[in-house]
């Protein structure tokens, strides 16, 4: 009885010792997969990246009632000045002066008023004065005429790096006559990805705000 027994017991541990290594296979084939199939949705993201990018070629401002499309005269042996516009035609608007960069919206205009350059970026940032800076990377490096202070009549907002996708809107605000100045043309300028989308035009009254262009990337 008792070696019958220890049989029996032999017989039942193979049974079980088999078992379990088919078990332990079968558990392994599913945990192998699970192993080689997580990677591929980052991969995926990162294409969904790239298509993204790829959407943002060419933006179409939306411009207000009263703006006009300027087209510049511009020619490639031009000295590059500081006034909006690129004058010498290589998708960058007065580079040398204020920074360019994937974005760069640009204001220029040509009396002694204090007229400010804000732009809201997809993240609702408004950039200007107040606020230089914006998480997306966008950035206002040349403030005018503060508090009629200075002599410079360009404001300049450049993204150095990616400009993130979704809706931009310009505005400009004539800030102050700084006692001399009247309605003043202005100019917007916009480049994109090294090719400049367009020059706009407007004439803006002191105390005046104007919702220039919107667009969206
Ligand atoms: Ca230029
Ligand atoms: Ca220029």
């Amino acid at each position: 009885m008792k070696k019958g027994l220890w049989m029996v017991l032999g017989v039942v541990g193979a049974l079980m010792l088999l078992g379990g290594c088919y078990i332990t296979g079968r558990a392994a084939v599913p945990t192998v997969h699970a192993t080689v199939s997580a990677p591929p949705p980052p991969t995926v993201v990162g294409t969904a990246t790239v298509t993204g990018t790829a959407t943002v070629a060419a933006p179409r401002p939306v411009l207000v009632t009263g703006v006009t499309t300027l087209q510049p005269a511009c020619n490639p042996n031009a000295q590059e000045v500081l006034n909006g516009i690129d004058d010498n035609c290589n998708g960058q608007i007065d580079e040398g002066w204020v920074g360019s960069g994937n974005l760069q919206i640009t204001l220029g205009w040509n009396t002694p008023a204090d007229i400010d350059l804000y732009v809201v970026d997809p993240s609702g940032t408004e950039i200007s004065y107040m606020q230089t800076q914006s998480p997306t990377g966008g950035f206002l490096d040349r403030d005018a005429r503060g508090a009629c202070t200075n002599g410079d009549v360009v404001e300049n907002v450049y993204w150095n790096g990616q400009p993130p996708a979704g809706h931009y809107i310009i505005r400009v605000k004539y800030y102050s006559d700084c006692g001399v100045a009247g309605p003043t043309p202005i100019t917007v300028s916009i480049s994109f990805g090294g090719q400049i989308v367009g020059a706009y035009q407007y004439t803006l009254s002191p105390e005046q705000t104007v919702e220039m262009a919107s667009f969206d990337l």
